[in-house]
């Protein structure tokens, strides 16, 4: 079932689920085998590297985050910002 595994970014303290337009073009990435994608996030291009497991701005690469792909039930801070109420 597609929907059992999302992606996630690092916030402080927690992880944020990505938007699910992004999480499925991560996703896509992810399961055609590449090592990195491109993604467009509130106007910045990112790049996100299987390998290290980051999020990186393309524009501006000391803005890390670490990335995971886990289950969509685990503890997370909220989706792309948005806190949980
Ligand atoms: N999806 C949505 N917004 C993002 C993403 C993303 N994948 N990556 C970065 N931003 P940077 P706490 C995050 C936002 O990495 O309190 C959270 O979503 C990022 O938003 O330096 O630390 C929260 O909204 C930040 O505002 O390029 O857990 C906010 O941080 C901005 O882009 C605070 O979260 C710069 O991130």
């Amino acid at each position: 079932f597609e929907g059992y595994y999302q992606w996630f970014y690092e916030g402080r303290n927690g992880w944020w689920q990505y938007d699910d337009r992004t999480s499925s073009e991560i996703e896509a990435a992810f399961k055609k085998g590449e090592q990195q994608c491109e993604v467009l996030i509130a106007g910045f291009l990112y790049i996100i590297d299987f390998q290290k497991n980051l999020q990186i701005r393309r524009c501006d690469p000391y803005r890390k985050r670490r990335i995971k792909r886990d289950l969509v039930t685990i503890p997370k801070k909220g989706v792309a910002g948005i806190r949980h109420v």
